[in-house]
């Protein structure tokens, strides 16, 4: 598979985000560092640094993982060094007012400690310009429910490793349902022993089996 970077214009100039966004792909977080300073430094607006070096190289990433040209491993490095230039970002996307794609609260489902995979859709989430709220694991469905309550998430994403704690996602579900949220919230589902049957007999919104596929489902549901 071949992908191209582009060249943006902005503002009359040929802006150049290739070097930032191979190494997104690449996982050098020293030179993916650098060029996000050097980018800010020369006065690019954070949210073009964002969305045309970041998340074009994070999106190369995921596709790339979708076709199993890269593993688990190339993707954890990559968020890594994704990770590294939001941290120069983050504070001068706040300042501009700049608004995330729409909030997500992840996490593992209650009893369920496993949180490789979890990271690692929160991690190609937060590289599509989604802002993640990240619950960590043993979730329990009160604590997805305070996530939207209290900071105004709009897509809840769980994770379950364990067939013993696939039903906590029903659980979940149900709270919301209780609580006559359910219209407000998409909820998202996946991990290993999951299936789209499963997510649809739970009443979930939508189910995804690996971190690129979760990124467009999020994009769909909140689209939708
Ligand atoms: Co556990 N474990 N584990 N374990 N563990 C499994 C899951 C298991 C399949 C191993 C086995 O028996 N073959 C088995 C589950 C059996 C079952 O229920 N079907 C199992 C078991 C039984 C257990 C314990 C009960 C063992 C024990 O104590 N007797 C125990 C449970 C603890 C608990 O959670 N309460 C346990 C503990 C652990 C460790 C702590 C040692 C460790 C977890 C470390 C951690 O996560 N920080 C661990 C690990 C590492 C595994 C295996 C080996 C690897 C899981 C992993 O990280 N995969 C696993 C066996 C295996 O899978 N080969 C196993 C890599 C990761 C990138 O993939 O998480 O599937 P995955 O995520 C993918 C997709 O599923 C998807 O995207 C990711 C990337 O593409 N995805 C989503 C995940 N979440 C998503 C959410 C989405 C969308 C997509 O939208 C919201």
């Amino acid at each position: 598979m071949d992908f191209k970077l582009k060249k943006v214009e902005r503002k009359g100039r040929q802006m150049d985000f290739s070097t930032l966004s191979e190494a997104i792909i690449n996982g050098n977080r020293d030179v993916a560092t650098k060029e996000t300073q050097a980018a800010v430094d020369a006065g690019v607006p954070a949210s073009d640094i964002l969305q045309e070096g970041l998340i074009a190289g994070m999106s190369v990433v995921g596709q790339k993982f979708k076709a199993n040209e890269f593993y688990v491993p190339e993707v954890l490095v990559a968020a890594r060094a994704m990770k590294s230039s939001m941290g120069i970002l983050r504070p001068l996307l706040a300042e501009a007012n700049v608004q995330a794609v729409a909030k997500v609260a992840i996490g593992t489902v209650q009893g369920d400690l496993h949180d490789i995979g979890k990271n690692l859709v929160a991690m190609m989430l937060e590289g599509a310009g989604f802002e993640i709220i990240d619950l960590g694991v043993d979730c329990s469905p009160d604590k997805f429910m305070e996530a939207v309550k209290q900071n105004g998430a709009s897509v809840i994403a769980l994770s379950a490793l364990l067939t013993t704690t696939m039903p906590s996602m029903k659980d979940t579900v149900e709270v919301f349902k209780q609580a006559g949220l359910r219209e407000q919230v998409k909820i998202m589902v996946g991990g290993a022993p999951l299936t789209q049957d499963y997510a649809d007999s739970i009443g979930a919104d939508g189910y995804a089996p690996d971190a690129a596929s979760a990124v467009d489902l999020a994009k769909d549901l909140i689209a939708a």
